[in-house]
């Protein structure tokens, strides 16, 4: 562990090269539990009745196709089961109804399924998702079968609003939204705020600001949500084009309380000229998210835990050891069985590069296990980066191909972590498959976490065999 802010640059030019020719397929067999996250869980057919959402896992899906997806986790694996159908109310809408479907949306009584057959949709209005319990989905489970175009228009603005509480959006792709692919806050300031949330098999692209917010209206929050299983990216197109300046991330959390950020892949959020936040961004004083089981690939920052470094206390949470005066950021978050790699040429030659792969900022009592961060070249940062004084953090078991950095009087309590390792250890380190190869020198040389242990690795194998792999994934 490093305390200075001057990493060495190493620059694998051969590897590098090498890295852009080659192609490998991720696809892999799976056959793997349903992990124990903290935070909310995907429904399944044993708590189901008919008050509830799902009935059961309608067939397994194959995997996508596509460069994003061969890197994602595969729909229909353990992790990533397809989603059941629910009873009740169920409307069916093809493309050509297009321009019913906003004030279909917006006027849908409670717990209904509003259901799209392949098609693209392309909006003049951005929709309004109000109703507790509304489901929008399509009806092949296949998310590029439905693919929702936002034009790029500000006509349309953001493409989902998702206002109300147990609201599911799956299946389906959101492409070039002028600002967010899908923002979810609760209606209105002083009101109440909403729950349950679940963003689950969508793929968000090419929104021209962050792909899916979250956040609140004053003091009404939107809380215990899930978001898993998804793609968001930004590609060239986007990039050149966004609203904002390069105030942007993928998936961004403020002032949340027990979100589950899980299996996602999260890619390209960078800018030419600028800094992107993370690829995951978590701050704004949330609490207790788990961020476990994600791709962030070829992101100017990978995961992010807290950001600012001042603030007025906006929201405190009763129960938390933190309270102790001063602001704090994010408060008591789990970070675990993630692959964070950095390869693209055009991120590490863009004007703010790679700066870190997991950030923990004026965040307490956080948890960062068993995470793999990769990059040819040194980070800006390093691949984990703490920092400021309210910070409490614990690193076990982690992969780094540098060194962590530890700033701004941080206090960090570290063991099991291996930094400065080479890419000879994993599968395909420049496509971003940091899976240990099977002579990995990583394998069993982590420590035991006894009860903070992650039951199973990023592809949901057990990690039972008493000897912790290092990083996101056991072999
Ligand atoms: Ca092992
Ligand atoms: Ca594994």
């Amino acid at each position: 562990m490093k305390r200075t802010s001057h990493p060495i640059h190493r620059l694998w030019l051969t590897f590098v090269a090498a890295a852009l020719l080659a192609s490998c397929s991720l696809i892999h067999e799976f056959d793997r539990p349903i992990p124990d996250g903290i935070g909310s869980e995907l429904p399944d057919d044993d708590s189901m009745d008919d008050g509830d959402l799902y009935d059961g896992l309608i067939a397994v899906l194959p995997a996508d196709a596509g460069v994003s997806d061969a890197q994602a986790t595969p729909m229909g694996s353990g992790v990533c089961p397809a989603l059941g159908q629910r009873r009740g109310n169920v409307i069916e809408l093809s493309a050509d109804q297009v321009g019913t479907l906003p004030g279909l949306v917006e006027g849908a009584a409670p717990n209904t399924t509003i259901k799209l057959t392949p098609g693209e949709y392309t909006l003049d209005q951005g929709l309004i998702l109000g109703a507790d319990g509304l489901i929008l989905r399509s009806t092949t489970g296949n998310r590029d079968s439905v693919i929702i175009n936002g034009g790029a228009d500000p006509q349309v603005g953001t493409v989902l609003t998702v206002t109300g509480s147990n609201v599911t959006v799956a299946d389906l792709t959101i492409i070039d939204a002028h600002t967010h692919g899908i923002h979810v806050r609760a209606p209105e300031m002083g009101g109440p705020g909403r729950t349950g949330p679940l963003i689950y098999n969508v793929r968000v692209a090419d929104s021209r600001s962050s792909a899916i917010v979250v956040d609140s209206q004053g003091a009404a929050y939107m809380d215990d949500g899930t978001i898993g299983c998804s793609v968001v990216e930004l590609t060239p197109r986007g990039r050149m084009d966004t609203v904002n300046g390069c105030l942007m991330g993928g998936i961004v959390l403020s002032r949340t309380l027990d979100w589950r950020i899980h299996d996602n892949l999260v890619k390209g959020i960078f800018c030419e000229d600028d800094l992107a936040l993370h690829g995951i961004h978590i701050a704004s004083q949330s609490a207790r998210t788990v961020v476990e089981g994600n791709r962030v690939l070829d992101c100017a920052r990978g995961i992010g835990i807290g950001y600012y470094g001042e603030g007025e206390i906006m929201r405190p949470y009763e129960g938390s050891n933190c309270l102790g005066g001063d602001y704090v950021d994010d408060y008591d978050s789990l970070v675990r069985n993630n692959f964070v790699a950095a390869n693209d040429p055009r991120l590490l030659t863009s004007t703010a590069g790679f700066q870190h792969g997991i950030g923990i900022w004026n965040a307490c009592n956080t948890s960062v296990y068993h995470n793999t961060v990769f990059s040819p070249r040194a980070p800006t940062d390093a691949p984990i980066d703490i920092r400021y004084p309210s910070t409490t953090a614990r690193l076990k078991n982690n992969l780094l191909s540098h060194g962590i950095r530890v700033r701004d009087e941080a206090a960090v309590t570290a063991d099991g972590n291996l930094e400065d390792v080479p890419p000879s250890l994993f599968v395909n380190p420049a496509t971003g498959d940091l899976h240990l190869k099977a002579d990995s020198e990583a394998k069993d040389r982590g420590v035991e976490l006894g009860v903070e242990a992650p039951p199973v690795d990023i592809d949901g194998d057990a990690r039972s065999d008493g000897l912790p792999d290092p990083g996101a994934d056991e072999l």
